[in-house]
């Protein structure tokens, strides 16, 4: 059984006063929530007032990137040593944004995919394809290279906690969305190239959620399919109704 994960990726939005006053919002509204693992990752300063403001409750915190190296002369970086020694839990890596804007690239997806196992950290690892590359029928060749190179020398009996995320770059913040069919499609792609790469028994386990656009009205028909297991929401997670309605949708 795979339990459904959602997480919110609040990205560059949201001061420590504002995650706290989400957070105080939001809590209420998901007191009954327990079927699904709830997730938020905030911006870097806003981490340890979320981590304050959730303690004791089922949500956990999410750092949005991280460095690979555990200490080191790496002005602006944060490293999995200092996420998981305030109680972090979770980390995206390789979202599209940080592989559009910040150079990143599947093999640092690889790296940065060591270190978290390495340090107990459940990574959220984001493939998807550019608009382009679904036009010149392209994707499935992009996300094959995209979990080969991202997961690779990864030890199975260590990756047991690995989540994939497939965002279609295409559908990020345009308020375009996969149809179902479409997204149901590249999932179960993705579970067959992480039982080659991997093994059939972790494919099997792997959380895969769908994220690009998700909204309260389109939640439910994107989450019920056999091989989505929960969403990476952008936009729709900066108000806590608005994420609250996705969860109880998708549920
Ligand atoms: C994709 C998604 C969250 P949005 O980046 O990861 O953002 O829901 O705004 O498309």
């Amino acid at each position: 059984m795979r339990k459904p994960l959602i997480a919110a990726n609040w990205k560059m939005y949201k001061t420590p006063a504002e995650a706290t006053a989400f957070i105080g919002a939001f809590l209420p509204l998901v007191a009954n929530q327990q079927k699904t693992e709830i997730v938020l990752c905030p911006s870097m300063t806003s981490l340890a007032v979320s981590l304050e403001a959730t303690k004791g409750t089922q949500v956990h915190i999410g750092a949005q990137t991280m460095d690979w190296h555990d200490n080191g002369a790496y002005t602006g970086e944060t490293s999995p040593v200092m996420l998981t020694a305030i109680g972090v839990t979770h980390v995206l890596i390789g979202h599209s944004e940080r592989r559009q804007y910040f150079n990143e690239t599947d093999e640092t997806v690889n790296l940065k995919l060591k270190a978290a196992l390495a340090h107990q950290l459940t990574p959220i690892v984001c493939v998807g394809e550019l608009q382009a590359e679904r036009e010149s029928g392209r994707t499935n060749e992009v996300l094959q290279r995209q979990l080969t190179v991202g997961l690779k020398d990864i030890d199975a009996a260590t990756a047991t906690p690995l989540v994939i995320a497939y965002e279609p770059v295409w559908a990020i913040g345009t308020g375009l969305t996969a149809t179902p069919e479409i997204a149901d499609e590249a999932h179960r792609f993705i579970r067959a190239q992480l039982a080659e790469i991997l093994s059939p028994a972790i494919a099997a386990s792997t959380r895969i959620l769908y994220g690009g656009s998700v909204k309260p009205d389109n939640a439910a028909s994107l989450c019920c399919l056999e091989d989505i297991d929960g969403a990476l929401v952008g936009g729709a997670s900066l108000d806590p109704n608005s994420f609250a309605q996705i969860i109880a949708n998708a549920s």
